[in-house]
């Protein structure tokens, strides 16, 4: 594994200044620097993203082929519950990637009970807050 992707959605941008109750302290920048450098460790490159916007999201998977992306870690926000535009995407690059919620999500909303990823995903890592991202990391990282 040379290149691992890290996308977030909406809103994941304010992670750490609003609502901590629910999604913690913890910045997307402190998290996105910390994977980047447990990345590095394993001589991986980590390239991240995070938009507000459907379609940037879907532009960087299909441009994550191009670009020699091997694995891809997503938090897709409230995308996760409505978007079959990033799941096409993913389909039609067919790059792995494991779907991260920080909170988990059936013990919230019933709207947010379906994932558009999850049948599709490698994994699923839900409920339990930043450290998804590194368990998500670390099992990319120790694959072949
Ligand atoms: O639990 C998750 O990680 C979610 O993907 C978070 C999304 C939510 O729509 C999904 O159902 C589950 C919401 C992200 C909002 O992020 C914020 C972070 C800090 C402050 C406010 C919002």
């Amino acid at each position: 594994m040379k290149k691992i992707l890290l996308l977030n959605g909406p809103n994941l941008n304010l992670l750490g200044t609003r609502e901590p109750e629910k999604y913690g302290n913890v910045t997307l920048n402190q998290i996105e620097e910390k994977l980047r450098v447990k990345c590095a460790d394993y001589g991986v490159e980590l390239v991240c993203f995070q938009s507000n916007h459907e379609g940037d999201l879907v532009d960087k998977i299909q441009e994550a082929k191009n670009i020699g992306i091997e694995a891809v870690i997503i938090n897709p926000g409230a995308y996760t519950h409505t978007s079959v535009a990033i799941r096409d995407a993913f389909l039609s690059v067919q790059i792995p990637f494991i779907e991260v919620h920080l909170t988990n999500i059936f013990s919230r909303e019933p709207f947010r009970h379906h994932s558009y990823l999850s049948d599709i995903a490698a994994g699923c890592i839900i409920g339990l807050g930043a450290k998804g991202y590194f368990l998500a990391a670390e099992t990319l990282l120790n694959s072949n």
